[in-house]
């Protein structure tokens, strides 16, 4: 789908807007919660990029990269590479703080106790809620067996490589989720849990914060990192579960969509 904000991104040959970046590029599997936390962020402040989709079973796109750890995503900012979610979005909101014309919406200052829960929330997002999450979207064969067709989809498969990874893949992660994924994160029902940990994300992270968001009257990363980590998952029927068992998420979900607005990719596809 096209998004609306493609007329005014050219990453590429730097942009009209007073943006501090001339090219921002993200290697990325489509699904992966941790790359979409980043494109959510990017969202969020209109930061326009460009998207290399990366083949999961060679890798070739992201072996230039010196980083011993080849895994994704990885942001590169005007050439130089960033490593791991957090520290790319922690990066890269420093540098929104200090260019007044990056953002349309500034965040203002946090004070210290805003910023521990924020990183508490943070770290629970990638330590427990992903982990939780996972597993979900292979509950079933079906399930296995939609979320690899939807994943090689937007993938990056060449025609014959897709027909054997969308097969292979749901068999190996139905398996892996159930034998190995479960069992390392203490889950017995991942549904269960995950309702469980969103309504706890619901009650806690957001509903004590005295405002519509983990941050307040504003979204914090923690939000924005929950946001990209469900986005991913909106079209599987773990997502509709969710919206289901856990009411009380939705309202926060479509704030947070308002909020984060349309895709800043420059490919003009949407999140
Ligand atoms: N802590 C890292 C975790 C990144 C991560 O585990 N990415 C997965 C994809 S969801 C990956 O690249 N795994 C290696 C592989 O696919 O071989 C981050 O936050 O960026």
């Amino acid at each position: 789908m096209k998004s609306g904000k493609s007329e005014r991104r050219n990453v590429a040959g730097g942009t009209s807007s007073g943006m501090p970046f001339q090219s921002v590029v993200l290697y990325q599997y489509d699904v992966c919660p941790f790359c979409n936390k980043v494109k959510a962020f990017l969202d969020y402040h209109n930061i326009p990029y460009d998207v290399v989709e990366v083949n999961p079973l060679t890798k070739t796109e992201i072996k230039q990269f010196e980083h011993e750890w080849k895994k994704v995503p990885v942001l590169v900012v005007d050439g130089k590479a960033m490593y791991n979610s957090r520290d790319i979005i922690n990066d890269m909101d420093e540098r929104a703080r200090k260019t007044s014309g990056l953002t349309k919406r500034w965040f203002g200052d946090k004070s210290n106790k805003e910023k521990e829960k924020e990183e508490e929330w943070c770290k629970w997002v990638d330590e427990r809620f992903v982990h939780v999450l996972t597993p979900n979207i292979y509950k079933t064969f079906r399930e296995a067996m939609d979320s690899f067709d939807y994943i090689t989809e937007r993938g990056n498969f060449g025609f014959f490589e897709r027909q054997s990874a969308r097969i292979a893949g749901a068999v190996s992660m139905y398996g892996i989720s159930k034998m190995v994924l479960k069992k390392r994160h203490g889950i017995e029902d991942e549904r269960a849990s995950l309702f469980e940990e969103t309504r706890k994300w619901m009650s806690e992270g957001v509903g004590k914060s005295g405002g519509q968001f983990c941050g307040g009257d504003a979204p914090n990363i923690a939000d924005i990192s929950m946001f990209g980590v469900f986005r991913a998952v909106k079209t599987f029927q773990t997502f509709e579960d969710v919206c289901k068992e856990v009411p009380e998420m939705v309202p926060w979900y479509e704030k947070m969509k308002k909020a984060v607005g349309e895709s800043s990719r420059s490919d003009g596809l949407s999140n």
